[in-house]
């Protein structure tokens, strides 16, 4: 059997072709490819998508799509890389707050996030100060995400970081959402703002980089 060429993986990714995500990932996985070169393939569509919606070339529909894709092909690649002992190198809850049930754009943020090699644990929507202090001891994250839609939410990310903060757990938190700012995220110690899930993907790499 001939090894797919890989690149078309990347651009079925790119073009949120689910279809040819599978059968390619499919091909490949027969045709004994290394997983890794696999999941950089998909890394490398979905950093264009993430470039691409950040310069606003493409929008959310087409980000989902693509997210779809990979998605579809990380369900075949996630089994042969837990066997083959590859290990997203950092993991990361995210959520969104207490009070707050807005996720299109946690979402987004957690899909661009995994395409890019984190291993994301997604905690959902209305998510207690407690349940993330939890969740990061559970899992032992590296990283917190917090979103929030409403003004009348921020004060509950606010309770969030004090709560992290103040259990002394070692975690960078990065937060984002509509009525976010940078300053508000330094004001409330946050270690970083990001205003859409490209730039959210960008921090995260900066803030593990940073923390290394
Ligand atoms: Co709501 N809602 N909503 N709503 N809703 C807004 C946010 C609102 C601005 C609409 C308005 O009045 N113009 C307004 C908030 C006003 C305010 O507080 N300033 C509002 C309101 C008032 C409400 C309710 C209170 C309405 C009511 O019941 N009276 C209610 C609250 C419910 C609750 O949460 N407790 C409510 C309910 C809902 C629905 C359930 C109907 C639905 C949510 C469905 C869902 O999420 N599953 C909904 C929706 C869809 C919206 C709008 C229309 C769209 C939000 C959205 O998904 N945007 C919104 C108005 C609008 O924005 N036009 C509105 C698309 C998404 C891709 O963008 O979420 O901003 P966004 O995410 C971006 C960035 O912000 C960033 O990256 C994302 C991608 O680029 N980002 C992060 C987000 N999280 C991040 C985290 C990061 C980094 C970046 O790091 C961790």
């Amino acid at each position: 059997m001939s090894t797919p060429d890989l690149t078309q993986l990347t651009e079925a990714v790119k073009t949120g072709k689910r279809k040819d995500a599978k059968a390619i990932t499919e091909e490949a996985l027969a045709a004994q490819c290394p997983p890794g070169e696999i999941l950089e393939a998909l890394k490398v569509g979905m950093d264009d998508v993430g470039r691409r919606f950040k310069a606003n070339e493409i929008f959310v529909p087409e980000v989902l799509v693509a997210a779809r894709a990979m998605k579809t092909s990380m369900e075949l690649l996630e089994p042969v890389l837990a066997a083959s002992g590859i290990k997203a190198q950092y993991r990361v809850v995210i959520g969104t707050v207490e009070g707050d049930l807005h996720d299109i754009g946690k979402n987004l943020v957690a899909m661009m996030l995994k395409g890019s090699g984190f291993e994301v644990i997604d905690l959902g929507t209305n998510v207690s100060a407690a349940a993330f202090a939890e969740a990061v001891k559970t899992h032992n994250a590296q990283l917190v995400g917090l979103s929030a839609l409403l003004t009348t939410t921020m004060p509950a990310m606010r309770v969030t970081v004090e709560a992290l903060r103040s259990e002394g757990l070692a975690v960078k938190i990065m937060v984002g959402g509509a009525p976010i700012t940078s300053d508000y995220a330094t004001e409330i110690g946050a270690d970083g703002y990001s205003a859409d899930a490209a730039s959210a993907v960008e921090l995260a790499r900066s803030l593990m980089e940073v923390a290394a």
